[in-house]
């Protein structure tokens, strides 16, 4: 046989799409970046939806709460029905302290709480090489889309009455990268350092936007590229689009999905 045709690959395989879409290249390059930062911060805020408590978040930040000082804030309260929130913290054995918020409400209790508690639990904890320090130092964790830049925005609005100072939007992936740190309150000097969403791979997503489409009847035309014919194939862009709208306006009720 021809040398060069000996070089030739027998087979393809072709990349698991769902998994390249459910973890784009800034997250990676987002989790190094955090993995970086950490030895400068005090304490971590991981932000998750109060809609799925037990659900969605970011086991690969497990090792970074062993850490440093960490408290979890179940944010979009204005989504849920507040009323079995007690039994919700008390099935979350992995964290010491639990505050809901409201990032559209100023005068949210739970947003009172938020910095109070962090310099708590700093003035308890070891700050290593940062003992020296005056400022305190935080990071706001999570998965995408849960507010993390909101919270960071109201808080600086809340303490400093400064606007906007880190982008907010209804789609996944804003934040793009960790960055610089934002000063939010001024006696005592106090920090936070938005990351981008961080969200481990996951392949379910297509089937559950497959069925979406298939139900709502919404199709897209698509060239075959065997015979140039058209095909038509679930609209999984509008699947998404009519899913995500109703669950964020609240229109599947009040619910808890775990
Ligand atoms: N109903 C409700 N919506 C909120 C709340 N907080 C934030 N949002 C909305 O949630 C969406 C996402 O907010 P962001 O602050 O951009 O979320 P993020 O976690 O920074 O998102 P990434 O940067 O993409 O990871 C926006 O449309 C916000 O207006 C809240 O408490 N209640
Ligand atoms: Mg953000």
């Amino acid at each position: 046989m021809n040398k060069s045709l000996r070089t030739f690959r027998s087979k393809f395989n072709f990349p698991n799409k769902s998994v390249l879409q459910w973890f784009p290249g800034h997250m990676s390059k987002g989790m190094k970046q955090i993995e970086q930062k950490l030895k400068n911060v005090d304490c971590l805020i991981e932000v998750h939806d109060a809609r799925i408590p037990f659900s969605g978040r970011n086991i690969k930040f497990k090792y970074l709460y062993e850490a440093k000082p960490h408290i979890l804030v179940f944010n979009k309260k204005d989504l849920i029905d507040m009323s079995n929130t007690n039994e919700i913290i008390s099935e979350l054995k992995d964290v010491s302290k639990v505050i809901y918020t409201n990032c559209k409400d100023q005068n949210c209790i739970g947003l009172k709480q938020i910095i109070p508690t962090t310099i708590e639990l700093i003035s308890n904890s070891n700050r290593y090489n940062r003992s020296e320090e005056e400022d305190y130092s935080i990071m706001v964790l999570g998965v995408p889309n849960v507010g993390k830049s909101s919270l960071i925005n109201i808080l600086r609005n809340k303490y400093l009455k400064q606007s906007k100072a880190t982008m907010v939007g209804p789609t996944a992936g804003v934040t793009k990268s960790v960055m610089t740190k934002i000063k939010i309150c001024n006696k005592p000097q106090v920090y936070l350092l938005d990351t981008p969403g961080l969200k481990e791979p996951s392949d379910i997503i297509l089937e559950v936007l497959t069925l979406t489409a298939v139900n709502l009847n919404k199709n897209v035309k698509r060239r075959n590229i065997v015979d140039g014919g058209i095909q038509m194939h679930p609209d999984l862009d509008a699947a998404a689009y009519h899913f995500i709208n109703a669950f964020r306006r609240g229109e599947l009720g009040k619910i808890m999905l775990d």
